[in-house]
C-alpha cells in the first residue's frame, strides 16, 4: 500500500499549533537551527529486509497478521516508514531470505518509494534447502576447504546481486566459532577465516567495501571466531582499506565501553558503521533506545566528534542501519519508534557545546564535563526532530498516524492473517 501525502498533511495540519509552540520554546537559544535540522533531514536509517515480519524465540513466534511475503511487499513497508518519517531510505537485503529476481523492476520500485539499497547481507549460518555442504561446524573457518570455498563462493554471489541494485558494501557476519573448550584451533580458524575473507575481498568491485560484523556470542558458546572489535580490525587490517569493523550494539559483553570502541575505530579509519538495537542481557534485539538511551546519546556524540575530526559526511560516510527483531509489537511501528530514538540522540549530539567540553576535558574539570553531556541529553529535542520530519514531508506524530489510518489492519486485509516474512 502507499500512503497518501495529503492524508499526512491533514494529520499535520490539526497538531500543527501545538507542534509550532513546542518547537519554538526548544530552538529559541540554539542558533544555528536550520543548520541542525538540515542535518537531521540529510541522516537516514536503513532497515534490513529481515526486521519487517514478527520475530520469535526458539520457545515461539506469535504474528500479528498482514506480514509482508515477498520481497516486494517489504519494500513496499519500508516505503511506508520512510513515507511516515522521511528517515528510512534504504533497505538492506539478505541473500538467501530476499533474493530480488528481476532486477529492474525491483530498482524501479524502489525508485518508486525513494528507497536505495543499502549493504547487502550474506548468511552462511544456516544450511539451505538443496545447499550441498553442512556449515554446522562453521563456514569461512572450517577445517574442510570444500566447506570454506561454497561459502566463499555464496559470498561472491550476494555481491553479484548487490552490484545489480547498486549497493555498495557487504556486511559478512558469521556465526563460526565453538561450543566447547578444544573443539577449534583458534589460529587455524583465524588463518583459514582470514583466507576466506581474502578471496571475497578480491572480488569487490573498486567502490565497494566489506564491513565485518562481530559478535561475543551466540550461535557459539565458547569461542566465536569474530568475536570482538579486536579480531574483527585484526582481519580488517590485513584485508586493506576496503575492509571495515562494523559494530552491532547487541553484539558486546555486558558493560562493554562501545562509545570507547567507537571513537578508537573511527580514528583509525576503520569504523564501517552500525547495527542499532538495544539489549538488557544479551543479544536481546529490542527497540534502539529502549534500555540505555543515554549510553546511545554517549555512542553518537563520540560519532559526531570523530566523524568532524574526520572531515566525514554524517549522513553518508557510514553505514546505518537497525538490526532489532519485534516479538511483541507491530514490527513497523517498532521500526518507528527505533529510527525516531536513533534521530533524538543524534540530534543531542549534534547539540553538544564542543568548545566547552574539549576545556572541560582539558583542564580536567570532570565535574563540567559531565555538566554539558548531561545538560544536552535532559534537553527535549523532539521538537527538533519533528519539525525535521515535516520540512521534508513526514508525518508529525507517524505512530499516531499508523494508527488513525488502521495500517495494519488495511495491510492484514491485503495480505491476511497470515501471512510470514522470510528471516530468522
Ligand atoms: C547476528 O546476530 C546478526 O546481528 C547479523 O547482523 C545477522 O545478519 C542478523 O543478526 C540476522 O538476524
Ligand atoms: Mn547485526
Amino acid at each position: 500500500m502507499r500512503i497518501d501525502k495529503s492524508k499526512i498533511q491533514e494529520y499535520n495540519d490539526a497538531l500543527l499549533n501545538a507542534h509550532k509552540r513546542k518547537f519554538d520554546f526548544a530552538a529559541e537559544h540554539i542558533p544555528d537551527i536550520n543548520n541542525i535540522i538540515n542535518q537531521l533531514i540529510e541522516f537516514n536509517v536503513a532497515i534490513p529486509s529481515w526486521a519487517l515480519g514478527t520475530g520469535g524465540t526458539r520457545f515461539g513466534r506469535f504474528p500479528g497478521g498482514g506480514e509482508p511475503g515477498t520481497l516486494e511487499q517489504k519494500m513496499e513497508d519500508v516505503g511506508l516508514l520512510h513515507a511516515l518519517n522521511q528517515s528510512s531510505g534504504a533497505i538492506s537485503l539478505h541473500i538467501p531470505w530476499d533474493i530480488p529476481e528481476n532486477y529492474a523492476e525491483i530498482k524501479s520500485l524502489a525508485a518508486s518509494f525513494d528507497l536505495k539499497f543499502d549493504a547487502v547481507n550474506s548468511n552462511t549460518f544456516q544450511d539451505q534447502k538443496d545447499q550441498e555442504l553442512s556449515y554446522k561446524f562453521g563456514s569461512l573457518h572450517h577445517t574442510n576447504k570444500a566447506v570454506r570455498k561454497q561459502a566463499i563462493q555464496h559470498n561472491i554471489e550476494v555481491i553479484k546481486h548487490g552490484i545489480e541494485l547498486g549497493s555498495k558494501a557487504l556486511t559478512v557476519w558469521l556465526s563460526d566459532g565453538s561450543c566447547f573448550p578444544g573443539q577449534l584451533n583458534f589460529r587455524k580458524a583465524f588463518q583459514n577465516t582470514l583466507e576466506s575473507l581474502e578471496e571475497i575481498y578480491a572480488a569487490l568491485p573498486e567502490d565497494w567495501k566489506v564491513f565485518i560484523e562481530y559478535k561475543c556470542s551466540e550461535p557459539n558458546f565458547y569461542s566465536m571466531t569474530v568475536g570482538d572489535w579486536g579480531q574483527s580490525l585484526l582481519f580488517a587490517n590485513k584485508l586493506g582499506p576496503k575492509a571495515k569493523t562494523l559494530v552491532d550494539l547487541g553484539h558486546h559483553l555486558p558493560n562493554a565501553n562501545i562509545e570507547q570502541i567507537v571513537a578508537l575505530l573511527l580514528m583509525e579509519g576503520k569504523l564501517a558503521g552500525f547495527h542499532f538495537n538495544d539489549s538488557k542481557y544479551g543479544d536481546d534485539d529490542l527497540t534502539v533506545g529502549a534500555m540505555k538511551p543515554y549510553q546511545l546519546f554517549l555512542i553518537f556524540n563520540e560519532l559526531v566528534e570523530g566523524m568532524d575530526a574526520r572531515g566525514m559526511n554524517h549522513a553518508k560516510d557510514l553505514g546505518w542501519m537497525i538490526d532489532a527483531s519485534h516479538n511483541v509489537k507491530d514490527p513497523l511501528e517498532d521500526l518507528l519508534q527505533s529510527v525516531e530514538a536513533i534521530m533524538l540522540s543524534y540530534a543531542h549530539a549534534l547539540l553538544v557545546d564542543r568548545q566547552k567540553l574539549n576545556a572541560a576535558q582539558e583542564s580536567n574539570d570532570v565535574v563540567v564535563a559531565q555538566e554539558v553531556l548531561q545538560n544536552t541529553f535532559r534537553t527535549d529535542v523532539r521538537a527538533i526532530v519533528a519539525e525535521a520530519r515535516i520540512r521534508s514531508g513526514g508525518s508529525l506524530d507517524p505512530i499516531g498516524f499508523f494508527r488513525e489510518q488502521k495500517i495494519r489492519a488495511q495491510l492484514i486485509a491485503q495480505r491476511g492473517k497470515s501471512s510470514i516474512a522470510t528471516g530468522l
